[in-house]
């Protein structure tokens, strides 16, 4: 307890970043495991009440480090003003200031336990990527350094779960969602080259079939983005 003290008081004078070990994180009133309003506890803080989070400079950033300490391999959206419906009790943290590489959510940056102005309309939530996503790709546009070529498919419904149905029902391995609308199917890992990988938050397009879901984005730095699950499909 008294380390805790000390922590909190450096904590107070800004000489340290953050006061706790590892947070515990849990995911509330998704329609799935793989979403919700995040809440958190600290196993020193108020005998380990549940409380949430304020959605003041909550990102994709702060995301992607929850998702990823709650086990899922990436972040499709971070969610504020109360998405999953509003919790109760504590609000715990709020100006999460993640910058993306943290492995959990005790490691970045905050605005301090329970110092905010914010009211439970304002509670942070996620949507996490479900199995079978292997991440935020770039697809170059010249023909022969196309990720995936094989059966374009194009429609104002994509899901991820038509696009990998798609490719898998003709015996491709791996399936691309792009620019909202767009499906590609792929058989070998040509994708995973040095370089090709990259942050989930540079896959922000909608799925046109369901925003909820992200199909890779547009143009960008002379590339397309995929979002690539391995077949598996969703849920
Ligand atoms: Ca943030």
């Amino acid at each position: 307890m008294a380390n805790q003290a000390l922590c909190l008081y450096l904590y107070a004078l800004l000489l340290v970043k953050s006061c706790e070990g590892v947070l515990e994180l849990r995911l509330v009133d998704g329609r799935n495991p793989f979403e919700g309003r995040l809440e958190v506890r600290d196993k020193d803080i108020m005998g380990r009440q549940w409380g949430t989070v304020c959605d003041d400079r909550w990102g994709i950033k702060d995301a992607e480090v929850a998702c990823r300490q709650l086990g899922f391999p990436g972040a499709a959206w971070a969610h504020g003003g109360g998405r999953f419906s509003h919790g109760a009790g504590r609000i715990w943290l709020s100006e999460l200031r993640c910058d993306g590489s943290e492995d959990n959510l005790g490691a970045c940056a905050h605005g301090g336990w329970e110092t905010n102005f914010c009211d439970h309309s304002q509670d942070a939530g996620v949507i996490c990527h479900v199995p079978g996503y292997l991440g935020c790709y770039r697809d170059f546009l010249l023909p022969d350094d196309r990720v995936f070529y094989h059966e374009y498919l194009r429609t104002f419904a994509m899901t991820i779960q038509m696009c990998t149905e798609h490719c898998r029902g003709l015996g491709y391995k791996y399936a691309g969602a792009q620019r909202g609308t767009e499906c590609f199917c792929g058989q070998d890992e040509h994708f995973t080259r040095l370089g090709n990988r990259r942050k989930d938050r540079e896959c922000q397009d909608q799925c046109a079939g369901d925003p909820d879901q992200v199909c890779g984005s547009g143009y960008l730095e002379n590339s397309n983005r995929l979002t690539i699950y391995d077949g598996k499909g969703r849920l």
